[in-house]
């Protein structure tokens, strides 16, 4: 049977326990139908193929796109390298409504710090609000060993010159989700605020146009053989999450590692000699240092892959699957199940004999959207693009 090992880790490889394409014009692409049809169902929140819509027109043109034309998000993160990387990469390809900070990768106050100083490199006109500092259950860890100290390796920050919009990112993300129309979530850090926010408005999905995370894995994990980072530092709120947020999207720790960013990549943004870029070019060369270290050949920057699944989600493989976080489990706490057994299986084993509703699966595990493969060089071309013309 296809059991579907699943897990990954994330934004963090090994961790310390303490679009604007048109599809049409790009070649070759890998979403499957059936995921498509399966994403957008008419769930509460959404569809992929809907963020298509929102989206783009064609990634040469970038600069005659109206903020209008782009999709708006709440960018969720706890900076962190590549979350620094994904918030230009949000930046140029998004209308970014807000950015919420969570623990993660570091404490909460340097990644609300980060998260206001990229904002400030970039001069980004974005408002940043303070979130969890905890996660709802777990220890609290982090992964300074892989970000740095501070969570930005050794990039030289300018003096703050501006300052949170609120300490409550979860009121936030409620109140943005009802007041601005199709929002698109998208969350690369622990999910301790997200979790929160269903916890207030268990309505959430519904005002929102997509929920895409990165974190998980549907093959391997980083911060244990099966579970990847974002979902380990805080499973129960992933469980939250993936339970009462369905559909989520998943850009998993397996697809963010096949987008690899070397030396070129960093010569390459270093060649824009724009702050933002030479800022850029700093953390992915020391992503990339961190990379070898820990026996990888090159550095993913898992965060930004989630932004461009939101945006140019043709360039993904995805398919729908019931996803489920164990919590319980000596060696597994963390892993992201994705079950991959027969749909008709699925329904004879988790339906109650006397529900004879056709529902795909059980309300306990429904789907998500399970992001599989990635157009890799098409995806990596866009994030440079990004961060070396924004
Ligand atoms: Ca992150």
């Amino acid at each position: 049977m296809m059991t579907a090992n699943t897990t990954n880790q994330s934004s963090s490889d090994n961790i310390t326990p303490a679009g604007n394409t048109n599809p049409a014009s790009e070649a070759g692409h890998t979403s499957q139908t059936s995921s498509a049809s399966s994403v957008s169902k008419e769930s509460p929140a959404t569809s992929i193929s809907q963020a298509t819509t929102t989206g783009h027109t064609s990634q040469t043109n970038q600069a005659a796109r109206t903020a209008a034309d782009k999709p708006k998000i709440v960018f969720d993160c706890d900076p962190g390298l590549d979350d620094a990387i994904a918030i230009l990469t949000a930046a140029y390809f998004c209308d970014i409504v807000g950015i919420t900070t969570v623990n993660g990768n570091v404490g909460i106050d340097y990644t609300t710090h980060n998260a206001l100083a990229v904002a400030q490199i970039a001069a980004l006109d974005v408002e940043v609000h303070r979130g969890a500092s905890r996660p709802l259950i777990a220890p609290t860890i982090d992964a300074a060993r892989v970000h740095g100290a501070t969570g930005l390796g050794d990039a030289k920050l300018p003096s703050l010159t501006r300052t949170v919009a609120s300490n409550d990112a979860v009121g936030y993300i409620c109140d943005t989700a009802r007041s601005v129309d199709e929002l698109h979530l998208v969350a690369v850090g622990p999910l301790t605020n997200l979790a929160l926010a269903l916890r207030r408005d268990p309505d959430l999905p519904k005002h929102l146009q997509s929920i895409t995370i990165m974190g998980g894995s549907a093959r391997i994990g980083n911060v244990t053989p099966v579970a990847e980072f974002n979902a380990w530092a805080d499973p129960e709120a992933a469980a939250i999450v993936f339970k009462e947020a369905a559909p989520v999207t998943m850009v998993g720790l397996d697809v963010t590692r096949q987008i690899l960013f070397g030396m070129t990549e960093v010569d390459r943004i270093r060649e824009a000699a724009t702050p933002t870029a030479l800022f850029a070019a700093s953390l992915v060369a020391y992503a990339y240092e961190q990379s070898l270290q820990r026996g990888l050949s090159a550095a993913p920057i898992h965060d930004a892959v989630a932004v461009i699944t939101v945006t140019h989600p043709h360039l993904f493989t995805i398919s729908a699957h019931p996803v489920t976080v164990e919590l319980q489990g000596e060696t597994t706490r963390g892993m992201t199940v994705v079950d991959l057994r027969p749909r008709k299986r699925i329904e004879s084993e988790t339906r109650p004999a006397s529900d004879s509703s056709s529902g795909n699966t059980s309300p306990d595990n429904p789907d998500s959207n399970v992001v599989w493969e990635a157009r890799s060089e098409t995806v990596r071309n866009l994030i440079l693009e990004a961060v070396t013309t924004l």
